[in-house]
């Protein structure tokens, strides 16, 4: 018996070391959120937040949740024909989003606004922070794309972009421009 629990041991060992090894691994998961109180999102070049959201034709449109405008462009049809992963505004409809990196004004386009279905009419504001008026920098019939220039705003970092649609379409399912995803093309 004395022989059998000697043989045992240094797999036993083996096991219980293991198991501490893993348990401070899984332990260890998240301690950098918890002494760090960097917000979520925070350095991702998209947008990260909802601040507000404006959206049209409730009860027709499907496509109503504003977080789907969160993080990188997703946007996908389902099995029923339906889509996924976007946000449509409904006509004069918007959202304003905050970004998870400080937008600058840097060569060419600063700001992209990834549109989903259609080609839709649609407004960017800007402005850095929420007590400051947002600033119109554009407005674009938006395909898959549209881009906007932080230059001439009067802004030299923006953290707070509102994307607005700026057609007076009826409402239908996908009414208004269908905002998948915003990114900072140039920022620090
Ligand atoms: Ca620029």
């Amino acid at each position: 018996m004395n022989r059998y629990t000697e043989n045992l041991k240094p797999k036993t060992l083996f096991y219980i070391f293991s198991l501490l090894f893993l348990i401070s691994f899984s332990g260890c998961n998240g301690c950098d959120k918890d002494s760090n109180p960097v917000s979520p999102g925070e350095g991702n070049p998209f947008a990260v937040q909802v601040i507000s959201a404006n959206i049209g034709c409730e009860g027709i449109n499907l496509y109503t949740n504003p977080e789907a405008a969160l993080w990188g462009p997703d946007w996908n049809y389902l099995p029923d024909g339906r889509y996924s992963g976007f946000v449509s505004l409904g006509p004069a409809g918007d959202i304003v989003i905050k970004m998870g990196v400080d937008v600058v004004d840097g060569p060419g386009p600063d700001i992209a606004v990834y549109q989903a279905v259609s080609d839709e009419e649609t407004g960017v504001y800007v402005t850095d922070n929420l007590s400051t008026p947002f600033q119109f920098l554009g407005s674009e019939r938006c395909g898959y794309l549209c881009r906007f220039d932080l230059n001439g705003s009067g802004f030299q970092k923006v953290r707070y972009v509102m994307v607005k649609d700026m057609g007076d379409s009826d409402c239908y399912e996908t009414a208004g421009a269908d905002i998948d995803a915003v990114e900072a093309l140039n920022y620090k």
